[in-house]
């Protein structure tokens, strides 16, 4: 299978995020993703290419263009006011405050276009959120040229980030921007099937309306897991949309046993839709031993997850999205391409 991948990801290295209410070294770090390059080289698992430049055209199919320049032009003005860590937000416009007014401050601004503080903002990120999306999107381009499978490793990550505002370590959905630029290539109807951990809140606020998009998302049930405020069963699309967003939230605990059932569930709904494409939001950290999750898969689960996808026979596209157990990271996520290709 054929890889893409970027090293511009490597200088956005966010300091620090709030756990337990104290201060500690973020999970998602740029090593993550240095894992996952070495197990695709150590299995020789495919060519490895880096992206095109797509310019930021395809990023404004899904983005606001004002939370996009305000992306582009934080570091610049938090480092103008002599501010030396990364930019973090302190203050959000919740229920009964006003969301209809942008204030001029910084400060004001990252709240406006966040949803939590787990998005810094260093030197670094706006190269590697741009490369991150080109990476998707050349994955996007490849997978219409040829028809073969295509692993974009992208980092950060992106399900998370929705429209017009950032959260959970992504900034540009990267699978939503895929998915987008093969509608524009002429894809009819594109799934996305999200295997991460955590509820791909973004990617379902950018479909909710949709019915040209699928959106199919297995996790943990968001009663007591992050996000916490999306991700339940009852969330099935809106207008055009209804019936187009699947929701599978499972409890602390979930093995294999379950979470095999509910895929096979998702995959079933994936079949009925009948996409000309398929996108796979790639998180494993559905994995045991993952520091910030508590479902319960091996290393080998992630080989049957991938020959479970692989049974649709649909064009497919991974996108790297979270898994925090780093040493376990690149075994993970290779098999389940692995599982894949020989599925
Ligand atoms: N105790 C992705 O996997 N912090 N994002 C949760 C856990 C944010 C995860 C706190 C987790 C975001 C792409
Ligand atoms: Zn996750």
């Amino acid at each position: 299978m054929l890889t893409i991948y970027s090293q511009d990801h490597q200088h956005h290295h966010g300091q620090s995020e709030i756990v337990d209410g104290t201060i500690q070294p973020s999970f998602e770090m740029p090593r993550r993703v240095e894992m996952v390059l070495d197990r695709i080289k150590q299995t020789a698992l495919g060519d490895i290419v880096e992206p095109a430049d797509y310019g930021l055209a395809p990023v404004l199919r899904i983005h606001d263009a004002r939370y996009v320049n305000f992306l582009e032009q934080a570091w610049p003005r938090w480092q103008a006011l002599n501010r030396c860590h990364d930019a973090l937000p302190n203050a959000w416009p919740i229920r009964g405050l006003r969301s209809d007014r942008i204030p001029d401050d910084i400060d004001g601004q990252l709240g406006f276009y966040s949803f939590d503080m787990s998005t810094p903002i260093t030197a670094g990120t706006w190269p590697a959120i741009r490369a991150a999306a080109n990476v998707a999107l050349t994955g996007a381009e490849k997978l219409v040229q040829t028809g073969q499978a295509v692993f974009s490793l992208c980092r950060p990550p992106g399900h998370h980030a929705a429209s017009d505002y950032m959260g959970g370590y992504c900034y540009f959905n990267n699978a939503a921007i895929a998915a987008q630029a093969l509608r524009d290539q002429g894809a009819r109807r594109v799934a996305i099937l999200d295997v991460d951990y955590h509820h791909g809140n973004g990617t379902q606020s950018i479909f909710y309306r949709r019915n040209d998009v699928l959106f199919v998302s297995l996790h943990g049930d968001p009663r007591n897991e992050y996000p916490y405020y999306l991700g339940y069963a009852d969330e099935t699309g809106d207008d055009d949309g209804l019936g187009y967003n699947v929701n599978y939230p499972m409890p602390h605990g979930t093995d294999w046993d379950h979470y095999r059932l509910a895929l096979e569930a998702a995959c079933q709904k994936i079949r009925q839709f009948a996409p000309d494409a398929l996108i796979v939001s790639l998180g494993v950290d559905t994995f045991e031993h993952d520091p910030i999750s508590q479902f319960r898969l091996k290393n080998d689960h992630y080989l049957r997850m991938g020959e479970l996808i692989a049974a649709l026979e649909h064009p497919t596209l991974f996108v790297m999205e979270g898994g925090y157990a780093v040493e376990d990271i690149g075994i993970n996520a290779v098999n389940v391409l692995a599982g894949f290709e020989q599925g």
